[in-house]
């Protein structure tokens, strides 16, 4: 049976991954610069106004925030990174908890790498697509804010980014999404349920 997102729940706020929940079922965690829209994603995702916390102020989410679509899936909102206010010693520890998570996490089946469609593949975006690559584990990428572009110029944009993921050894899928008139959640649940059919 294909999952229920609208009945996801707020399970836990982590600042490491030994105070994640137990690593068992499948998880889909949600990666991106901060201010990208990836907390805004989930909510829309899931159908709730509030569910994973929107910052006006970019960096704000420095924890993993795990909530939980049923008692064998669950979404992770991952720290946003790149932003330049956050001091070194908090950019170095948020580098080590990325990486021990996206290492040792058995569950992750896949990621969902929101990025700003005005401000594509970024350097960290590039690191996370190589990520995968190397390590086989399914992307999907939302250009997310579409709704701040006219149409043909989002759909440009879009084209490139395939472009440049065709010429690359990984298994990656991209999308327009806006967050702000909904659009792209059907698309986004096909990939979801394909992830975490059991
Ligand atoms: N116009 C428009 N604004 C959006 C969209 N998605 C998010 N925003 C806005 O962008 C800002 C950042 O959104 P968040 O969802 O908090 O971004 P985030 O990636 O979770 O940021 P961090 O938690 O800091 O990493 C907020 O002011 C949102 O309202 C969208 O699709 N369209
Ligand atoms: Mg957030």
């Amino acid at each position: 049976m294909n999952p229920v997102y609208h009945q996801a729940k707020f399970m836990l706020s982590a600042s490491k991954l030994s105070e994640a929940p137990e690593d068992q079922g499948r998880e889909v965690a949600f990666a991106g610069r901060s201010n990208a829209g990836k907390s805004s994603a989930i909510n829309t995702l899931t159908r709730q106004n509030a569910l994973a916390r929107i910052s006006k102020t970019p960096g704000r989410t420095q924890l993993l925030n795990f909530f939980e679509i049923d008692e064998q899936r669950k979404f992770v909102d991952l720290p946003g990174y790149g932003y330049a206010k956050v001091p070194l010693a908090v950019k170095k520890q948020w580098h080590k908890m990325m990486e021990n998570y996206l290492q040792n996490r058995d569950a992750l089946c896949g990621i969902i790498l929101v990025m700003d469609v005005r401000h594509p593949l970024t350097d960290f975006d590039r690191q996370m697509i190589e990520w995968c690559e190397f390590t086989k584990l399914p992307l999907h990428i939302l250009l997310t804010k579409s709704d701040k572009l006219n149409f043909g110029a989002a759909k440009n944009i879009l084209l490139k980014v395939q472009k440049e993921l065709s010429e690359r050894d990984v298994q990656v899928t991209a999308q327009l999404y806006s967050s702000l008139k909904k659009k792209g959640v059907d698309e986004v649940h096909d990939v979801l349920d394909l992830w975490f059919e059991v």
